[in-house]
């Protein structure tokens, strides 16, 4: 799954724009031959959420069209030609000049299929895609749960979740032409000896083929060069970089990699690093590295979960300026484009699939689950192997026990037998095929507040969710703190991992002060947030502070989300800062 790129032997044309919109409820669109254009159309962006763009459309999430007329260019002849939807959430169909091309399940994934066949050369070709967001339990994430009251916050939409299950194609769509014989996937893994770095390159065809290329890896002055020999279609060689730059999140720095087989090319950025753990520390190139931070949503006014260019960019600046270096993608994998930044600016990923609050109690729908989660999983993989920012997998986010009561005090009270089947094993399948893809990465789940500790045994990193302060012993900001410290050292002393708190945080209006200890209002939230670093800074197996959350993001009503909202960003959902902001910039700022 290979980030389109244009050079001289590989063309890509982004058809993001103003597409013809309408919605199928009835579920008659492709009886209705909607896939050759549709009547009564409305202009919707793309990319974009349909939620955010028209009042009416807030709550839908079932079945709708978007139509558009594209002409292929007629050079492209002679070249197989894809089409690729960047995300669709969350069952996207694929039609070109009527006739279906293919499907894709699960959203905040690219998925591509080829069209050479299909086009009409030198005319105007009709795409049509559908998307379709109905929440279903047997989905990732899951919605409508048997029995309701697993909705966990009572909401509407029901969800188990708390962000909105924002509907659309979320990120760009593209055409692209290749080489009759191209260069299918690249993968890139990298290490250190000594001073230089070493670069292992596997290039794979689209066909079993023998042949000729190289390799090629520039930075500086310095231009290190490699031949391939390919056998079945694949090749492998291994760069040694002499005193190599390294990447790392204080100087990310980037050489070019480029491979050329006959009849392709393609290019990418390479940063050579490693990422291992040691006892309490996590290392990135054999130093010890805190990731601190946040968990984060691509949330935004209008533009919903829509990329939103400028809107990364001001993210990255106002991360940097908390002193932030490190994110969690929660709950879902964010776009390719986010990757490409953190690269760039020396951001520490941990990248999650959107498998979030996964009801373990719901048996009969965990064996579909898991296929989805896998499927995720070795497509999250698949697109983000080669970004040096991404340092650790996440498989799940909040998995949550048989009899699992929100906002317990200590580990849920359950027999061996009910926490392994499903839960254990489930997420231990998951980690183990993660590991199996990425032998090279860091592989995690992020666990809920008074959930089973046995199931972060084989977690690299322990990566904890708490809300101490917050929905327990919320308004006892000194015994909250007891209790954190309480349960950090229980938790290093029982697995002696790197900790990472992946989310602690205070729901906060704007404007709203009073003091001492007042919920809801700046001055709480920025107590909150400094008991926590402090209590960390404490502690050298903490290996980093995700605060819950960047900024306020759009929720699903309930009573516990004030206007439609999660109100515990540092930043408002306009990206002002809120006093908290200020408290890290005292902790982190370099
Ligand atoms: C959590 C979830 C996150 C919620 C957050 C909250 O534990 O992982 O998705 O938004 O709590 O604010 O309740």
């Amino acid at each position: 799954m290979l980030y389109p790129i244009q050079n001289h032997v590989r063309n890509k044309l982004d058809i993001s724009g103003i597409w013809d919109f309408k919605t199928d409820p009835d579920e008659v669109g492709e009886a209705g031959g909607w896939a050759n254009g549709l009547t009564e159309a409305r202009p919707m962006a793309v990319p974009g959420s349909w939620n955010e763009q028209y009042d009416d459309l807030f709550g839908y999430l079932d079945l709708a069209w978007y139509v558009k007329k594209v002409y292929v260019p007629s050079c492209w002849k002679g070249q197989c030609v894809f089409i690729r939807v960047g995300s669709a959430v969350y069952f996207g169909t694929v039609y070109l000049n009527g006739v279906k091309i293919g499907a894709h399940e699960g959203g905040h994934l690219p998925f591509a299929f080829e069209i050479t066949d299909k086009i009409k050369w030198g005319e105007e070709n009709i795409l049509a895609i559908s998307v379709e967001n109905v929440l279903k339990p047997s989905r990732i994430p899951s919605g409508n749960m048997p029995g309701g009251e697993m909705s966990l916050f009572a909401s509407t939409p029901k969800t188990t979740y708390d962000f909105y299950p924002f509907s659309g194609i979320h990120r760009p769509v593209v055409l692209y032409s290749v080489p009759q014989t191209y260069i299918e996937d690249v993968t890139v893994v990298t290490g250190i000896n000594g001073a230089d770095g070493r670069v292992k390159v596997t290039v794979k065809l689209s066909a079993a083929a023998a042949g000729q290329g190289s390799v090629e890896l520039k930075g500086g002055d310095a231009v290190i060069k490699a031949d391939l020999v390919f056998t079945n279609g694949v090749a492998e060689a291994t760069l040694t970089v002499p005193e190599a730059h390294l990447w790392s999140d204080k100087d990310p720095y980037l050489y070019d990699l480029t491979v050329a087989t006959e009849g392709d090319q393609y290019s990418l950025k390479v940063g050579i690093r490693t990422i291992t753990v040691d006892g309490g520390k996590i290392l990135l190139n054999g130093q010890p590295v805190k990731m601190n931070g946040f968990g984060r949503h691509e949330d935004f006014i209008a533009s919903g979960k829509g990329l939103n260019l400028p809107l990364i960019v001001k993210d990255y600046q106002l991360m940097r300026w908390t002193g932030a270096n490190s994110y969690r993608t929660s709950h879902y994998p964010y776009s390719e484009e986010e990757m490409q930044m953190a690269d760039r600016e020396g951001f520490l990923i941990i990248d999650e699939i959107p498998a979030v609050s996964l009801q373990m109690a719901d048996e009969a729908n965990s064996p579909e689950r898991l296929r989805m989660c896998l499927q995720q999983i070795e497509e999250m993989i698949a697109r983000d192997k080669n970004h040096p920012a991404v340092v650790m997998w996440c498989v799940a986010n909040e998995p949550m026990p048989k009899g699992f009561s929100v906002g317990a005090m200590s580990e849920s009270n359950l027999s061996m037998e009910e926490l392994n089947f499903p839960g254990k094993m489930f997420l231990e399948t998951e980690i183990a095929r993660a590991r199996e893809l990425d032998p090279t990465r860091l592989v995690t789940i992020v666990t809920v507040m008074g959930g089973p500790q046995n199931w972060m045994e084989k977690c690299d990193v322990i990566c904890m969710n708490r809300y101490w302060g917050w929905y327990t012993l919320g308004g006892q900001l000194d015994i909250a703190r007891q209790k954190l410290e309480e349960e950090l050292d229980q938790v290093w002393g029982r697995f002696h991992k790197p900790i990472i708190m992946t989310e602690f945080g205070a729901d906060t209006i704007p404007g709203y002060h009073g003091k001492p200890d007042v919920m809801w209002t700046e001055d709480y939230q920025a107590d909150y947030i400094r008991f926590h670093l402090e209590v960390a800074a404490r502690r050298e197996f903490v290996a980093g502070m995700q605060v819950w959350n960047f900024a306020d993001f759009a929720a699903v009503q309930s009573i516990m989300r004030v206007g439609g909202l999660n109100h515990k960003g540092i930043f408002t959902r306009i990206r002002t800062p809120k006093m908290a902001a200020h408290v890290l910039r005292e902790f982190w700022a370099r």
